[in-house]
Protein backbone atom coordinates (compact mmCIF):
# COMPACT_ATOMS: atom_id res chain seq x y z
CA UNK A 1 0.00 0.00 0.00
CA UNK A 2 1.74 3.69 -0.78
CA UNK A 3 2.48 5.95 1.53
CA UNK A 4 0.74 9.07 1.07
CA UNK A 5 1.60 10.68 4.29
CA UNK A 6 3.79 13.18 2.49
CA UNK A 7 1.33 14.39 0.42
CA UNK A 8 -1.00 14.90 3.37
CA UNK A 9 1.70 16.75 5.15
CA UNK A 10 2.08 18.42 1.87
CA UNK A 11 -1.51 19.82 1.50
CA UNK A 12 -1.02 20.76 5.52
CA UNK A 13 -3.06 18.29 6.94
CA UNK A 14 -3.23 17.97 10.85
CA UNK A 15 -1.79 14.12 10.05
CA UNK A 16 -2.04 13.41 13.72
CA UNK A 17 -6.06 13.73 14.10
CA UNK A 18 -5.79 12.26 10.34
CA UNK A 19 -4.71 9.24 11.36
CA UNK A 20 -6.88 8.46 13.95
CA UNK A 21 -9.13 9.23 11.53
CA UNK A 22 -7.63 6.22 9.08
CA UNK A 23 -6.97 3.62 11.88
CA UNK A 24 -10.45 3.82 12.18
CA UNK A 25 -11.98 3.37 8.85
CA UNK A 26 -11.18 0.11 7.84
CA UNK A 27 -12.98 -1.38 10.73
CA UNK A 28 -16.15 0.33 10.30
CA UNK A 29 -15.69 -0.50 7.02
CA UNK A 30 -15.61 -3.98 7.56
CA UNK A 31 -18.23 -4.50 9.88
CA UNK A 32 -20.61 -2.62 7.70
CA UNK A 33 -19.40 -4.07 4.35
CA UNK A 34 -17.22 -6.73 4.16
CA UNK A 35 -19.33 -9.14 6.51
CA UNK A 36 -22.18 -9.29 3.57
CA UNK A 37 -22.05 -12.30 1.99
CA UNK A 38 -22.24 -13.36 -2.09
CA UNK A 39 -21.81 -9.52 -2.76
CA UNK A 40 -21.13 -8.49 -6.54
CA UNK A 41 -17.70 -9.18 -8.03
CA UNK A 42 -17.28 -5.46 -8.94
CA UNK A 43 -17.63 -3.86 -5.57
CA UNK A 44 -14.22 -5.37 -5.75
CA UNK A 45 -13.64 -1.77 -7.15
CA UNK A 46 -15.28 0.23 -4.77
CA UNK A 47 -13.95 -1.52 -1.81
CA UNK A 48 -10.52 -0.61 -3.06
CA UNK A 49 -11.42 3.01 -3.76
CA UNK A 50 -12.68 2.49 0.41
CA UNK A 51 -9.29 1.14 0.81
CA UNK A 52 -6.89 4.04 -0.29
CA UNK A 53 -10.45 7.04 -0.17
CA UNK A 54 -7.66 9.81 0.89
CA UNK A 55 -5.01 8.31 -1.30
CA UNK A 56 -5.82 7.07 -4.73
CA UNK A 57 -8.43 9.90 -6.02
CA UNK A 58 -6.54 12.77 -4.27
CA UNK A 59 -3.34 12.04 -5.87
CA UNK A 60 -4.99 12.32 -9.47
CA UNK A 61 -6.29 15.39 -8.22
CA UNK A 62 -3.11 16.64 -7.49
CA UNK A 63 -1.71 15.20 -10.17
CA UNK A 64 -4.44 16.92 -12.69
CA UNK A 65 -3.71 20.53 -11.05
CA UNK A 66 0.08 19.92 -11.55
CA UNK A 67 -1.28 19.94 -15.39
CA UNK A 68 -3.11 23.20 -15.09
CA UNK A 69 -6.51 21.56 -14.05
CA UNK A 70 -8.78 23.54 -11.36
CA UNK A 71 -10.72 21.44 -8.86
CA UNK A 72 -14.15 22.71 -7.95
CA UNK A 73 -15.56 21.55 -4.62
CA UNK A 74 -19.40 21.39 -4.26
CA UNK A 75 -22.01 20.78 -2.06
CA UNK A 76 -25.04 19.82 -3.47
CA UNK A 77 -26.79 18.49 -6.48
CA UNK A 78 -27.96 21.32 -7.93
CA UNK A 79 -24.70 23.00 -8.54
CA UNK A 80 -24.05 21.75 -13.24
CA UNK A 81 -20.80 19.77 -13.15
CA UNK A 82 -21.44 20.19 -16.96
CA UNK A 83 -20.10 23.89 -16.87
CA UNK A 84 -16.93 22.83 -14.63
CA UNK A 85 -16.16 19.92 -17.15
CA UNK A 86 -17.12 21.70 -20.11
CA UNK A 87 -13.94 23.79 -19.46
CA UNK A 88 -11.49 21.19 -18.60
CA UNK A 89 -12.35 21.57 -14.36
CA UNK A 90 -12.74 18.78 -12.01
CA UNK A 91 -15.47 18.48 -9.89
CA UNK A 92 -15.92 17.21 -6.62
CA UNK A 93 -18.17 16.68 -3.84
CA UNK A 94 -17.09 17.58 -0.49
CA UNK A 95 -20.13 16.86 1.73
CA UNK A 96 -18.55 15.51 5.28
CA UNK A 97 -20.66 12.28 6.35
CA UNK A 98 -18.19 11.13 9.34
CA UNK A 99 -18.91 12.09 13.07
CA UNK A 100 -15.41 12.33 13.09
CA UNK A 101 -15.62 15.44 12.13
CA UNK A 102 -18.30 17.21 13.60
CA UNK A 103 -16.13 18.75 16.81
CA UNK A 104 -14.35 20.81 14.52
CA UNK A 105 -17.49 22.06 12.95
CA UNK A 106 -18.45 22.74 16.49
CA UNK A 107 -16.17 25.00 17.56
CA UNK A 108 -17.34 27.68 14.92
CA UNK A 109 -20.46 26.53 14.55
CA UNK A 110 -24.19 26.33 16.56
CA UNK A 111 -24.30 22.84 18.09
CA UNK A 112 -28.05 22.80 17.08
CA UNK A 113 -26.75 22.81 12.96
CA UNK A 114 -27.20 20.08 10.81
CA UNK A 115 -24.38 17.25 11.14
CA UNK A 116 -24.00 17.22 7.48
CA UNK A 117 -22.90 20.79 7.90
CA UNK A 118 -20.53 20.85 10.77
CA UNK A 119 -18.72 17.66 9.32
CA UNK A 120 -18.19 19.43 6.02
CA UNK A 121 -17.00 22.65 7.74
CA UNK A 122 -15.06 20.56 10.68
CA UNK A 123 -13.21 18.76 7.28
CA UNK A 124 -11.89 21.43 6.29
CA UNK A 125 -11.21 23.61 9.29
CA UNK A 126 -9.16 21.04 11.12
CA UNK A 127 -7.83 20.01 7.85
CA UNK A 128 -7.82 16.53 8.09
CA UNK A 129 -9.67 15.38 4.95
CA UNK A 130 -7.76 15.61 1.58
CA UNK A 131 -10.50 16.77 -0.61
CA UNK A 132 -10.93 19.52 1.64
CA UNK A 133 -7.37 20.71 1.33
CA UNK A 134 -7.26 20.20 -2.66
CA UNK A 135 -10.51 21.69 -4.09
CA UNK A 136 -9.02 25.16 -5.66
CA UNK A 137 -12.59 26.95 -5.07
CA UNK A 138 -15.35 25.70 -2.88
CA UNK A 139 -18.89 26.31 -5.35
CA UNK A 140 -22.18 26.82 -2.44
CA UNK A 141 -25.58 27.49 -3.16
CA UNK A 142 -28.48 28.90 -1.64
CA UNK A 143 -30.23 25.92 -0.32
CA UNK A 144 -30.94 25.31 3.06
CA UNK A 145 -29.75 28.31 6.03
CA UNK A 146 -27.42 26.33 7.64
CA UNK A 147 -25.26 25.77 4.43
CA UNK A 148 -25.86 29.65 3.64
CA UNK A 149 -24.08 30.82 6.40
CA UNK A 150 -21.56 27.79 6.96
CA UNK A 151 -20.50 29.15 3.68
CA UNK A 152 -19.74 32.26 5.19
CA UNK A 153 -17.28 30.55 7.66
CA UNK A 154 -15.77 28.61 4.76
CA UNK A 155 -15.29 31.86 2.91
CA UNK A 156 -12.71 32.92 5.92
CA UNK A 157 -10.34 30.22 4.70
CA UNK A 158 -10.75 29.17 1.23
CA UNK A 159 -12.11 31.12 -2.07
CA UNK A 160 -15.70 30.23 -2.44
CA UNK A 161 -18.58 31.28 -4.96
CA UNK A 162 -22.04 30.83 -4.09
CA UNK A 163 -25.13 29.94 -6.55
CA UNK A 164 -28.28 31.88 -5.65
CA UNK A 165 -30.50 28.83 -6.62
CA UNK A 166 -34.60 29.75 -6.66
CA UNK A 167 -36.39 28.59 -4.03
CA UNK A 168 -39.61 28.42 -6.24
CA UNK A 169 -40.07 26.85 -9.72
CA UNK A 170 -42.23 29.87 -11.83
CA UNK A 171 -41.24 30.53 -15.51
CA UNK A 172 -38.89 33.42 -14.07
CA UNK A 173 -37.20 30.94 -11.28
CA UNK A 174 -36.21 29.08 -14.06
CA UNK A 175 -34.87 32.15 -15.88
CA UNK A 176 -33.34 33.15 -12.58
CA UNK A 177 -31.63 29.77 -12.26
CA UNK A 178 -30.74 29.95 -16.03
CA UNK A 179 -28.90 33.37 -15.80
CA UNK A 180 -27.66 31.96 -12.52
CA UNK A 181 -25.89 29.49 -14.47
CA UNK A 182 -24.42 32.11 -16.91
CA UNK A 183 -22.53 33.79 -14.06
CA UNK A 184 -21.18 30.48 -12.95
CA UNK A 185 -20.06 29.94 -16.51
CA UNK A 186 -18.15 33.22 -16.37
CA UNK A 187 -16.44 32.36 -13.15
CA UNK A 188 -15.19 29.16 -14.36
CA UNK A 189 -14.02 30.36 -17.31
CA UNK A 190 -12.28 33.30 -14.90
CA UNK A 191 -11.08 30.39 -12.68
CA UNK A 192 -9.50 27.78 -15.20
CA UNK A 193 -8.88 30.25 -17.80
CA UNK A 194 -10.69 28.23 -20.71
CA UNK A 195 -13.95 29.13 -22.75
CA UNK A 196 -16.87 27.66 -22.54
CA UNK A 197 -17.87 26.57 -25.94
CA UNK A 198 -21.41 24.69 -27.47
CA UNK A 199 -18.86 22.29 -28.32
CA UNK A 200 -16.99 21.60 -25.10
CA UNK A 201 -20.55 21.55 -23.19
CA UNK A 202 -22.20 19.48 -25.73
CA UNK A 203 -19.59 16.98 -24.58
CA UNK A 204 -19.68 17.77 -21.14
CA UNK A 205 -23.54 17.47 -21.07
CA UNK A 206 -22.79 13.23 -23.24
CA UNK A 207 -20.32 12.83 -20.14
CA UNK A 208 -22.58 13.42 -17.06
CA UNK A 209 -25.64 11.96 -19.06
CA UNK A 210 -23.72 9.05 -19.66
CA UNK A 211 -22.71 8.94 -15.98
CA UNK A 212 -26.61 9.26 -15.11
CA UNK A 213 -27.26 6.68 -17.46
CA UNK A 214 -25.09 4.25 -15.91
CA UNK A 215 -26.01 4.73 -12.16
CA UNK A 216 -29.52 4.96 -12.91
CA UNK A 217 -28.96 0.71 -14.34
CA UNK A 218 -27.70 -0.26 -11.31
CA UNK A 219 -30.20 1.39 -8.80
CA UNK A 220 -32.48 0.16 -11.61
CA UNK A 221 -31.28 -2.99 -11.05
CA UNK A 222 -32.61 -3.19 -7.92
CA UNK A 223 -36.46 -3.47 -9.25
CA UNK A 224 -36.18 -6.76 -9.74
CA UNK A 225 -37.93 -9.44 -7.33
CA UNK A 226 -34.59 -11.19 -6.78
CA UNK A 227 -32.78 -8.09 -5.48
CA UNK A 228 -29.44 -8.53 -6.93
CA UNK A 229 -27.22 -5.95 -4.63
CA UNK A 230 -27.66 -4.82 -1.08
CA UNK A 231 -28.64 -1.41 -0.32
CA UNK A 232 -25.49 -0.57 1.47
CA UNK A 233 -23.41 -0.96 -1.96
CA UNK A 234 -25.62 0.91 -3.95
CA UNK A 235 -25.10 3.52 -1.78
CA UNK A 236 -21.32 3.27 -1.63
CA UNK A 237 -21.30 2.96 -5.35
CA UNK A 238 -23.31 6.41 -5.50
CA UNK A 239 -21.44 8.31 -2.61
CA UNK A 240 -18.21 7.62 -4.76
CA UNK A 241 -19.72 9.10 -7.75
CA UNK A 242 -19.31 12.61 -6.23
CA UNK A 243 -15.80 12.15 -6.30
CA UNK A 244 -14.62 10.09 -9.08
CA UNK A 245 -13.94 10.87 -12.82
CA UNK A 246 -17.30 10.62 -14.18
CA UNK A 247 -16.33 8.82 -17.09
CA UNK A 248 -14.32 6.02 -14.90
CA UNK A 249 -17.74 6.61 -12.95
CA UNK A 250 -19.90 5.01 -16.13
CA UNK A 251 -17.73 2.25 -16.88
CA UNK A 252 -17.75 0.88 -13.37
CA UNK A 253 -21.02 1.26 -12.61
CA UNK A 254 -21.85 -0.22 -15.99
CA UNK A 255 -19.73 -3.18 -15.23
CA UNK A 256 -21.44 -3.48 -11.98
CA UNK A 257 -24.87 -3.28 -14.01
CA UNK A 258 -24.06 -5.78 -16.48
CA UNK A 259 -23.25 -8.25 -13.46
CA UNK A 260 -26.52 -6.97 -11.82
CA UNK A 261 -28.64 -7.74 -15.05
CA UNK A 262 -26.55 -11.53 -15.31
CA UNK A 263 -27.29 -11.82 -11.74
CA UNK A 264 -31.41 -11.32 -12.37
CA UNK A 265 -31.34 -13.45 -15.08
CA UNK A 266 -29.58 -16.14 -13.34
CA UNK A 267 -31.98 -15.66 -10.12
CA UNK A 268 -28.92 -14.97 -8.09
CA UNK A 269 -29.86 -12.45 -5.15
CA UNK A 270 -28.44 -11.36 -1.90
CA UNK A 271 -31.55 -11.32 0.58
CA UNK A 272 -33.84 -14.10 1.86
CA UNK A 273 -37.07 -14.80 -0.55
CA UNK A 274 -39.53 -12.53 1.51
CA UNK A 275 -37.72 -9.59 2.59
CA UNK A 276 -39.42 -6.42 3.23
CA UNK A 277 -38.34 -4.08 0.15
CA UNK A 278 -37.93 -0.34 2.18
CA UNK A 279 -37.34 2.98 0.11
CA UNK A 280 -35.46 5.40 2.18
CA UNK A 281 -36.19 9.18 1.63
CA UNK A 282 -35.21 12.43 3.33
CA UNK A 283 -31.42 13.77 3.75
CA UNK A 284 -28.94 12.98 1.71
CA UNK A 285 -25.92 10.52 3.02
CA UNK A 286 -22.64 11.73 2.62
CA UNK A 287 -19.62 9.05 2.35
CA UNK A 288 -18.80 7.19 5.37
CA UNK A 289 -22.63 7.57 6.75
CA UNK A 290 -23.99 4.23 6.12
CA UNK A 291 -25.61 4.04 9.65
CA UNK A 292 -29.28 4.13 8.25
CA UNK A 293 -28.59 1.26 5.37
CA UNK A 294 -26.54 -0.91 7.30
CA UNK A 295 -29.24 -1.35 10.10
CA UNK A 296 -32.71 -1.82 7.68
CA UNK A 297 -30.47 -4.58 5.93
CA UNK A 298 -29.25 -6.62 9.68
CA UNK A 299 -33.02 -5.82 10.52
CA UNK A 300 -34.83 -7.71 8.01
CA UNK A 301 -35.12 -5.34 5.46
CA UNK A 302 -33.48 -4.43 2.05
CA UNK A 303 -33.15 -1.09 1.01
CA UNK A 304 -34.65 -0.67 -2.68
CA UNK A 305 -34.47 2.82 -3.46
CA UNK A 306 -33.61 5.67 -2.39
CA UNK A 307 -35.39 9.12 -2.57
CA UNK A 308 -32.79 11.87 -1.95
CA UNK A 309 -29.63 13.40 -3.24
CA UNK A 310 -27.41 10.35 -2.46
CA UNK A 311 -29.71 8.40 -4.75
CA UNK A 312 -32.47 9.33 -7.33
CA UNK A 313 -32.04 13.05 -7.48
CA UNK A 314 -27.98 12.25 -8.75
CA UNK A 315 -29.47 9.77 -11.75
CA UNK A 316 -33.06 10.84 -12.52
CA UNK A 317 -33.42 12.90 -15.86
CA UNK A 318 -31.10 13.94 -18.55
CA UNK A 319 -29.87 17.27 -19.73
CA UNK A 320 -31.31 17.26 -23.32
CA UNK A 321 -28.65 16.80 -26.05
CA UNK A 322 -29.96 18.07 -28.66
CA UNK A 323 -29.35 21.74 -28.17
CA UNK A 324 -26.67 23.36 -30.04
CA UNK A 325 -26.36 26.90 -29.12
CA UNK A 326 -24.72 27.69 -25.47
CA UNK A 327 -28.15 29.90 -24.83
CA UNK A 328 -30.43 26.55 -25.45
CA UNK A 329 -27.57 23.96 -23.40
CA UNK A 330 -27.60 26.19 -20.67
CA UNK A 331 -31.59 26.42 -20.64
CA UNK A 332 -31.71 22.69 -21.09
CA UNK A 333 -29.52 21.83 -17.83
CA UNK A 334 -31.51 25.17 -16.10
CA UNK A 335 -34.40 22.56 -16.50
CA UNK A 336 -32.81 19.29 -15.64
CA UNK A 337 -31.47 20.81 -12.21
CA UNK A 338 -34.57 22.00 -11.58
CA UNK A 339 -36.31 18.90 -11.68
CA UNK A 340 -34.73 17.83 -8.54
CA UNK A 341 -36.96 18.64 -5.37
CA UNK A 342 -35.30 19.56 -2.70
CA UNK A 343 -37.52 20.51 0.64
CA UNK A 344 -35.68 23.96 0.35
CA UNK A 345 -38.02 24.57 -2.32
CA UNK A 346 -41.59 25.98 -1.80
CA UNK A 347 -44.13 24.56 -2.15
CA UNK A 348 -42.53 20.80 -3.31
CA UNK A 349 -44.98 18.29 -4.61
CA UNK A 350 -42.66 17.18 -7.32
CA UNK A 351 -40.67 15.43 -4.34
CA UNK A 352 -44.10 13.55 -2.90
CA UNK A 353 -44.61 12.53 -6.66
CA UNK A 354 -41.09 11.28 -6.71
CA UNK A 355 -41.76 9.28 -3.03
CA UNK A 356 -45.66 7.83 -4.60
CA UNK A 357 -43.84 7.12 -7.96
CA UNK A 358 -40.67 5.12 -7.31
CA UNK A 359 -42.58 3.35 -4.14
CA UNK A 360 -44.64 1.58 -7.15
CA UNK A 361 -42.09 0.93 -9.49
CA UNK A 362 -39.91 -0.52 -6.52
CA UNK A 363 -42.58 -2.28 -5.09
CA UNK A 364 -41.60 -1.43 -1.68
CA UNK A 365 -43.44 -3.04 1.38
CA UNK A 366 -42.73 0.21 3.86
CA UNK A 367 -40.86 4.09 3.50
CA UNK A 368 -38.15 4.74 6.17
CA UNK A 369 -38.33 8.97 6.24
CA UNK A 370 -35.06 9.79 7.59
CA UNK A 371 -34.20 13.43 8.31
CA UNK A 372 -30.83 14.69 10.07
CA UNK A 373 -30.64 16.11 13.19
CA UNK A 374 -31.68 20.10 12.92
CA UNK A 375 -32.84 19.64 9.32
CA UNK A 376 -35.89 22.01 9.74
CA UNK A 377 -36.93 22.08 5.61
CA UNK A 378 -36.95 18.28 5.39
CA UNK A 379 -38.51 17.49 9.34
CA UNK A 380 -41.13 19.66 8.70
CA UNK A 381 -41.76 18.27 4.95
CA UNK A 382 -41.69 14.98 7.10
CA UNK A 383 -45.99 15.73 7.82
CA UNK A 384 -46.42 15.86 3.87
CA UNK A 385 -45.05 12.72 3.62
CA UNK A 386 -46.38 11.02 6.20
CA UNK A 387 -49.96 12.19 5.03
CA UNK A 388 -49.59 11.27 1.48
CA UNK A 389 -47.92 7.56 2.29
CA UNK A 390 -51.44 7.57 4.45
CA UNK A 391 -53.37 8.32 1.92
CA UNK A 392 -51.91 6.02 -0.69
CA UNK A 393 -51.78 3.05 1.97
CA UNK A 394 -47.88 3.42 2.06
CA UNK A 395 -46.44 2.29 5.80
CA UNK A 396 -44.22 4.92 6.95
CA UNK A 397 -41.56 5.44 9.33
CA UNK A 398 -40.38 9.05 10.38
CA UNK A 399 -36.61 8.69 12.20
CA UNK A 400 -34.32 11.58 12.57
CA UNK A 401 -30.49 10.94 13.28
CA UNK A 402 -27.24 12.16 13.14
CA UNK A 403 -23.79 10.69 12.57
CA UNK A 404 -22.78 9.32 16.08
CA UNK A 405 -23.60 6.13 17.12
CA UNK A 406 -24.98 7.19 19.94
CA UNK A 407 -28.89 6.76 18.81
CA UNK A 408 -28.09 3.30 17.05
CA UNK A 409 -29.81 0.96 19.69
CA UNK A 410 -32.78 2.65 19.87
CA UNK A 411 -33.18 2.93 15.94
CA UNK A 412 -32.66 -0.94 15.55
CA UNK A 413 -35.59 -1.31 17.75
CA UNK A 414 -37.67 0.88 15.92
CA UNK A 415 -36.36 -0.06 12.60
CA UNK A 416 -37.08 -3.61 13.71
CA UNK A 417 -40.29 -3.80 15.14
CA UNK A 418 -41.38 -1.29 11.80
CA UNK A 419 -40.39 -4.42 9.68
CA UNK A 420 -41.95 -7.21 11.97
CA UNK A 421 -44.92 -4.42 11.12
CA UNK A 422 -44.51 -4.83 7.45
CA UNK A 423 -44.85 -8.59 7.68
CA UNK A 424 -47.48 -8.91 10.12
S1 LIG B 1 -30.47 19.42 -2.95
S2 LIG B 1 -30.78 17.95 0.24
S3 LIG B 1 -27.65 18.31 -1.42
S4 LIG B 1 -29.39 21.16 -0.14
S5 LIG B 1 -29.42 18.00 5.62
S6 LIG B 1 -27.27 20.68 4.82
S7 LIG B 1 -30.68 20.65 3.66
S8 LIG B 1 -29.87 21.19 7.10
S9 LIG B 1 -27.85 18.63 2.21
FE1 LIG B 1 -28.87 19.08 0.37
FE2 LIG B 1 -28.67 20.19 -2.00
FE3 LIG B 1 -31.03 19.88 -0.84
FE4 LIG B 1 -29.72 17.78 -1.74
FE5 LIG B 1 -29.23 21.71 5.02
FE6 LIG B 1 -30.80 19.72 5.67
FE7 LIG B 1 -28.32 19.70 6.49
FE8 LIG B 1 -28.84 19.38 3.92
Amino acid sequence: MTDYHPMWEDLGMDIEAHDQLCAALPEAFGDTYLSQENRPENMAFYDYVVSEIHGIRPSELIEAQKNGQKVFGTFCVYVPDEIVIAADGIVTGLCGGSQFWVPAGEEVLPKNTCPLIKASVGARLGRTCPFFRIADIYVGETTCDGKKKAYEILAEDVPVYTMDLPQMKRDCDIEKWTNEIKSFKTKVEEVTGNEVTAENLGEAIKVVNEKRKALARVHEARKADIIPISGKDVLLMTQIAFFDDPVRCAEMANKLADELDQRIADGVGVFEEGTKRIMVTGTPMAIPNWKLHHIIETSGGAVVCEECCTGSRYYEHLVDETQTTLDGQIDAISRRYLRNNCSCFTPNPGRIEDILRLAKEYKVDGIINETLTFCTTYDIEGRSVEKACKEAGIPLLNVETDYSDDDAGQLRTRIEAFIEMLGA
